[in-house]
């Protein structure tokens, strides 16, 4: 098994919980579709792009839209979302997120963070923790979502670390099956009867350590 060097994160339910502003802002335009969708729904539209995540929408109320509506709807979906998300200040990280990365670079471990958002740098400048990540890969850099894993190959191609001595921390399905199918090491954030594929899953990271997560990589 090859020694741990690195920790790849995902950014949106792993540092952040801008997973419920997605959700408020896709209610918004799906409201105003005459679609409703469920909090269970909602789970399929973690980690998945922006124009994944409308696709699934429409097909669940069984709607089309022409391209430039499509083009239109998605760019107002941002609008609202970013509306919400620019409220947000540092102390919106999620419980134990920031002493989790700088456990991690006192460990000196690489860091990366590998998201399907292309308002990463943004959320990561307003939580200021942008220097704390040697290498972004975020929606604007990747052309397959996940589950495909170019969004965390590249992270490591980055880092110019192979894919079985990083660790992947994902709170999404898709995510998660993403980082397995890289050949990345995995822990989910989130219910372990949701992310059964991962091989640790806590709750958050302020329940587990960087050297725990070695440790347990590695019995
Ligand atoms: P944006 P992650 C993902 O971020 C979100 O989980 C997903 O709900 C969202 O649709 C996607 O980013 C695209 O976000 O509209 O900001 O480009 O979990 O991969 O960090
Ligand atoms: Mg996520």
């Amino acid at each position: 098994m090859a020694t741990i060097k690195g920790f790849l994160f995902d950014l949106d339910g792993v540092i952040v919980d801008t997973a419920k502003f997605h959700f408020k802002a896709w209610q918004r335009l799906a409201q105003d579709l005459g679609i409703h969708f469920s909090e269970e729904e909602n789970e399929q539209l973690k980690g998945v792009s922006r124009k994944e995540s409308l696709e699934k929408i429409l097909s669940w109320g069984d709607k089309s839209l022409s391209a430039n509506e499509f083009e239109k709807r998605m760019a107002q979906k941002n609008e609202w979302y970013l509306e919400l998300v620019q409220h947000m200040g540092k102390e919106e990280a999620l419980p134990g997120a920031k002493s989790f990365l700088v456990e991690a670079t006192k460990l000196n471990l690489s860091i990366g963070l590998g998201s399907a958002s292309k308002n990463a740098l943004l959320i990561l400048d307003q939580l200021a923790i942008t220097p704390l990540f040697q290498t972004i890969i975020d929606g604007n850099k990747v052309s397959k979502s996940k589950p495909d894993p170019e969004v965390f190959q590249k992270g490591a191609d980055d880092l110019g670390l192979p894919a079985e001595s990083l660790v992947v921390f994902e709170d999404s399905l898709a995510g998660i099956e993403a980082a397995r199918r890289g050949g990345f090491r995995t822990v989910g954030i989130g219910s372990p009867k949701v992310l059964k594929d991962a091989e640790i899953v806590v709750s958050g990271l302020d329940k587990i350590s960087p050297v725990e997560v070695i440790n347990q990589l590695n019995f």
